[in-house]
């Protein structure tokens, strides 16, 4: 008979397409059963009550990133992985950058050192802000190893590429087989606003919607994808805020190109009237693309629900609010243009999915799933070792108890910011207990796993970063061949 190493009894497992009662065994870090009544097991979870879900892939997070100028990250990989457990998470993609003017694989290197102390798996996006040519040799070798996604701006001052560097990392991914993720805004737009804005004297946190209105994240959705299809290369854009950059994704992914989206909790909760909070409180909310209109909160479920935004991720974005290295690096009267965007996330992002999700009846529980976990791990190559309660797969595991009712406070949570942006927000449902390959991680919030346990995850070629094989014109642009049936 098998002897399991552990055995989760009695729960309900939910994966992206079921729902169903079922023992889980583990050996060795993997899932090796499933089934009615398994046999011994060295340890036990009951899990009557319970559900049994995948543990959640996460696969947009900053974690420390380098100091931009005197702003620094606050979390670790030792203390954003550990908050992230403790929400349920087993998996994290965070960005390793390219510093402007160099290459890549100084950063890379010291990056994957930095992870070494995370508790749980990871794999990395690269972020591309210089795609010089000494930049570009060196990305096949790095997709090669595994760094199968990249991250290009579309704004920013130190970041932006433009439209020619755009089809450039495109066309690159496409020969070498990598995702190209977009963070879609029109810098010029925006920069025009800013000094308008700036002349006229409004620059509390609450005009930074003002300057980033959706318009710019429209147009530049639509540019990219545009950019995309000229050179066939599959991407996905990173945190859609409201419904009309989703109408730019879906009228695409409609005519059949391979354009993925995510959302992320911040545009489902906040509005840009949280940015219009007495003093400086608004810079808690401030994150680009800036939250929209209730409208916009409520429509993005409908965009979830029919799978145009295939992902839910954090954006975890460790900026602390009271610190010179946080929201106030140039004090409390700073214009909003200075302030460190983004929001903390990590630990909140699947309590926040499941309750207004799953609780409010808005999404069923393998689209909680699907979201969360499969998603993600389909469209980043974790798939079927991350993201899925399958015999085969590691035993990456989150039992949540459904019904408990939690209320947010940053004083519980473990990630090293000084505040949430959803302090005192009841959910219900809550994760109760993580695994990482088999080994608690987190049991009732309290941390048991140990920072250095997580491993890197390469990633081979998979079938979302594979083109279309249809064109614009009856050339293609990258192989430099004429193509029948365009
Ligand atoms: N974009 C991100 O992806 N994260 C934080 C800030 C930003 O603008
Ligand atoms: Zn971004
Ligand atoms: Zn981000």
């Amino acid at each position: 008979m098998t002897e399991f190493d552990l055995v989760i009894r009695g729960g309900t497992v939910a994966t992206a397409s079921d729902v169903f009662a079922a023992d889980v065994g583990i050996a060795n870090g993997l899932i090796v059963a499933l089934g009615r009544d398994l046999g011994v097991a060295r340890q036990e979870i009951d899990a009557r009550g319970r559900l049994v879900l995948p543990g959640g892939v996460d696969t947009h997070c900053h974690i420390e990133e380098p100091p931009a100028g005197k702003v620094r990250n606050a979390d670790t990989f030792s203390s954003a992985t550990a908050s992230a457990a403790a929400g349920g998470t087993t998996t994290v993609i965070p960005f390793c950058m390219q510093e402007k003017g160099g290459v890549i694989t100084p950063s890379l290197r010291d990056y994957h050192r930095k992870a070494e102390q995370a508790m749980i798996d990871y794999s990395f996006h690269l972020i591309i802000t210089d795609p010089s040519d000494a930049a570009l040799a060196e990305l096949p070798g790095l997709i090669e190893e595994g760094h199968r996604s990249l991250k290009i701006f579309l704004t920013y001052d130190n970041m932006v590429l433009d439209d020619a560097e755009t089809l450039k990392v495109l066309a690159l991914a496409r020969r070498c087989g990598a995702l190209v993720c977009i963070h879609a805004e029109n810098h010029a737009a925006i920069a025009f606003l800013t000094e308008a804005l700036e002349r006229a004297g409004l620059t509390q946190p609450k005009y930074h919607a003002w300057a980033k209105p959706v318009a710019v994240e429209r147009e530049a959705c639509h540019r990219v994808i545009s950019l995309a299809e000229l050179v066939d290369t599959p991407i996905h854009i990173f945190h859609v805020s409201g419904v009309e950059p989703a109408e730019e994704i879906r009228r695409a992914q409609q005519r059949g190109l391979k354009v993925f989206a995510e959302t992320c909790p911040q545009y489902l909760m906040l509005t840009a009237d949280d940015l219009d909070k007495p003093g400086f409180e608004g810079a808690k909310f401030l994150c680009s693309p800036a939250p929209r209109t209730q409208a916009d909160k409520e429509a993005l479920w409908g965009f979830l629900r029919d799978g145009t935004l295939s992902v839910f991720s954090s954006d975890h974005a460790p900026n602390r609010f009271d610190d010179r290295h946080g929201k106030k690096v140039e004090g409390e009267d700073a214009p909003f243009s200075v302030v460190p965007n983004g929001v903390p996330g990590l630990e909140t992002r699947l309590p926040i999915l499941f309750s207004e999700g799953v609780s409010s009846g808005r999404i069923d529980l393998p689209n909680f799933v699907a979201l969360s976990a499969t998603n993600p791990a389909r469209l980043f190559g974790l798939h079927p070792r991350k993201g899925a309660i399958a015999v085969g797969a590691d035993a990456d595991i989150a039992i949540w108890n459904p019904d408990r009712k939690v209320k947010i406070r940053n004083a519980n949570l473990h990630h090293q910011v000084d505040y949430t942006v959803y302090e005192d927000v009841e959910v219900t449902g809550w994760p109760e207990i993580t695994l990482s390959r088999g080994e608690i991680v987190c049991w009732e919030g309290e941390i048991v796993g140990h920072p250095g346990r997580g491993r890197f995850v390469p990633r081979a070629p998979y079938e979302h970063i594979a083109p279309t094989g249809r064109f614009v014109t009856p050339f293609d642009p990258v192989s430099g061949r004429t193509v029948k049936g365009s």
